[in-house]
């Protein structure tokens, strides 16, 4: 019996922020990879997450929320996202299917799959929000529209194109379901190809990076208005001592004078359950004890000027 070829390729995982891209990327990989909460525009880079099969491996690529940009990061975040469309082998394209109609970023997302000429998947998520089956059938028609230029511009551009779904799919990531099954769709569209990564490299992400992230991600989740979009992270310093203990010294970067004031909270409580809550993650991930350092830091409106996004991280590569 001839031997089975070995599948390999790149997916990437876009849609407009908060439909559950990273949550998606995390139920694939089944570990915490990427950051989730529910403010919009929590992921700001490309996350590589890589799924093993034993004759296939898949490449996934979570992406920033394509949205209107107010700032520069916000402008390099769309640009990360959706220049990884092009590049890819499939496209998932995410919506959250508790809406029961596509909005306007919906349409901006498949307008930019549609100009690629790439062919999709429709990955119509939070279906556990839906508990009458009979509206299944019109959420995932609704969304499935979007492969008709009129539908997603009253005045479509000469040549618009069609999409050509390869399929339409409703999950519902944060539990699990039917998750196996779009899996089974990825692997499905890819080509013969080599291992691009060796067995048991889930990223490219380094672990500094995962670090800043997982504190990034308590903030997120402890925090309103501004303050989630104007923190950054840094790990700036990591040292194992000699008792086991990883010493870890990282920086949190926010805008205003104010914003630090918050940060911090009263008597320090703020930072200290952040801290906490962190350490927790952090521990998981390293597999070892850790003494967590925070400091806060001021950077006036650091997500509007150049040289500090590329210092913060957020760079072209
Ligand atoms: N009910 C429900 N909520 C979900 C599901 N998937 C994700 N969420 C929630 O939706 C919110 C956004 O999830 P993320 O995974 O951070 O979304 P995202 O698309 O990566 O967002 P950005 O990085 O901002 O673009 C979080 O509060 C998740 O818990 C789902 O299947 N069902
Ligand atoms: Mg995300």
């Amino acid at each position: 019996m001839a031997q089975e070829e070995f599948r390999s390729g790149f997916c990437s995982i876009v849609g407009r922020p908060n439909v559950g891209k990273s949550t998606l990327l995390n139920a694939f990989i089944e570990r915490k990879l990427a950051i989730m909460s529910d403010k919009p525009q929590t992921t700001r880079n490309r996350i590589l997450g890589v799924y093993n099969r034993p004759q296939a491996q898949v490449v996934f690529l979570d992406t920033p929320g394509i949205h209107k940009p107010h700032h520069r990061l916000g402008e390099y975040m769309n640009k990360v996202a959706t220049s990884t469309i092009p590049e890819v082998d499939v496209v998932l394209f995410v919506v959250d299917g508790s809406s029961p109609h596509p909005g306007d970023g919906d349409k901006f997302v498949a307008e930019a799959i549609a100009r690629s000429g790439k062919k999709a998947i429709l990955v119509v998520n939070k279906m556990d929000r839906v508990p009458k089956r009979e509206d299944w059938y019109q959420i995932l028609a609704n969304y499935e529209r979007l492969s008709d230029p009129a539908v997603r511009s009253e005045e479509p551009e000469p040549g618009a194109r069609t999409i050509e779904w390869l399929d339409v799919v409703p999950v519902s990531a944060i539990a699990n379901k039917n998750i196996d099954a779009l899996l089974d769709l990825v692997v499905k569209q890819m080509d013969e190809g080599p291992q691009y990564y060796p067995e048991g490299m889930v990223t490219d992400q380094p672990e500094r990076f995962v670090i800043a992230e997982f504190i990034r991600e308590k903030i997120l989740q402890m925090t309103r208005e501004e303050i989630p979009h104007s923190v950054a992270v840094i790990v700036e310093d990591m040292q194992t001592r000699s008792n086991g203990t990883v010493y870890v010294g990282a920086a949190i970067f926010v805008e205003r004078d104010s914003q630090k004031g918050i940060i911090i909270g009263a008597k320090g409580a703020m930072l200290r359950d952040v801290g906490a809550k962190a350490r927790k993650d952090i521990e998981e991930l390293l597999g070892s004890k850790i003494f967590l350092e925070l400091f806060v830091k001021v950077r006036d409106d650091w997500r509007n000027k150049q040289g500090l996004l590329r210092d913060l991280g957020y760079r072209e590569e």
